[in-house]
């Protein structure tokens, strides 16, 4: 990452900036948001910044900005913005109704994120800071404070350790980079007891239900040695796709369908990934989103698609699509 670009960028910040995450906004997307915006603070003090999210904001990310008494705005109006700094977001379909603000010729857009690349943000990024290789976007916003030489504070940097704590299972999915940045941010006085209590919310009972039906609703499929399964839920499809991983499946495709839209939630274990070289996000759901009139995108392990078309038969197509790439085996690696 060019950090000399990015300073000089920021030394020149425009008046007024948005930091916008997508609808439903994670603790991820919010954290490295809450951070960001005290990044650019420091180098450039006079810019009025407005963090905020599309529609809605999860539940642990709502108990964090409690906890820390942030201020995070659910759809901030952007009209009179000079910037637009995505977060945590790859595509228009997690930001509806914004696309055309974004276009605006005076208004500068940076985007900060680590999902697979997407050229709806990409083709209008004037900074596209985009790591798939980061298991959060904290870990980018926590890279562009070090390469900025910004010490976080103790602070930030639990605002930091819960983001990353987050998006990676509680470090199940941690790199040995987020192992490194994790060190950093204790050592610079994060608590990290005070912080695992604050992801300890009981769950939410209609998530569980979710979760229990999608197991009773199962259905399994065998290609070779792996197991793949599919399932239906009203909502909280990527927390029940979540389940079925975890009670032993090795692919697990969940839908729900709401007022003529389907959603499908992919997820899969890292083994089946490092054996088949399958990328949920690259190889199965953007041609899923094509077959749904819609889109789709997301990790290696964990990505979805949205789309109006060809409902009932979609989940169908994810098995079929991930078994003829199975059985090609063209992306063994
Ligand atoms: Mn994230």
């Amino acid at each position: 990452m060019d950090f000399t670009d990015l300073l000089t960028f920021l030394k020149s910040f425009p008046k007024r900036a948005v930091i916008l995450s997508h609808k439903k906004a994670d603790a991820d997307a919010v954290c490295s948001s809450i951070v960001l915006k005290r990044i650019i603070l420091d180098i450039s003090p006079g810019t009025e910044i407005t963090v905020g999210t599309v529609e809605s904001i999860s539940r642990p990310a709502k108990e964090i900005i409690s906890v820390f008494e942030e201020e995070v705005i659910t759809d901030p109006d952007i009209g009179d913005t000079d910037c637009l700094i995505i977060t945590d977001t790859a595509t228009f379909q997690q930001m509806p109704h914004i696309e055309e603000e974004v276009r605006r010729e005076d208004v500068k857009v940076v985007v900060i994120d680590h999902h697979c690349g997407h050229k709806d943000t990409e083709d209008i990024a004037d900074f596209y800071i985009v790591d798939e290789s980061a298991t959060s976007t904290c870990e980018i916003v926590y890279q562009i404070a070090a390469g900025l030489g910004i010490t976080l504070d103790r602070r930030d940097s639990e605002i930091m350790l819960l983001g990353i704590l987050s998006d990676t299972a509680h470090l199940r999915f941690a790199t040995k980079e987020t192992i490194f940045i994790v060190n950093e941010l204790l050592k610079n006085g994060a608590d990290y007891d005070m912080v695992l209590s604050i992801l300890e919310i009981p769950e939410d009972i209609s998530k569980r239900i979710a979760r229990l039906k999608a197991a009773k609703r199962m259905e399994i499929h065998r290609v070779n040695d792996f197991i793949i399964v599919t399932s239906t839920v009203g909502t909280f499809a990527s927390s029940a796709a979540d389940s079925l991983i975890k009670i032993g499946a090795d692919l697990a495709f969940v839908s729900s369908v709401c007022e003529n839209e389907i959603l499908i939630s992919g997820r899969s274990t890292r083994g089946f990934f490092k054996m088949t070289g399958i990328e949920l996000g690259r190889d199965i759901m953007p041609e899923i989103g094509e077959f749904i009139g819609g889109g789709g995108g997301g990790h290696s392990c964990a990505a979805a698609a949205k789309g109006g078309e060809n409902i009932g038969m979609a989940l169908a197509k994810c098995v079929e699509l991930t078994k003829s790439l199975i059985e090609k085996g063209v992306l063994f690696v």
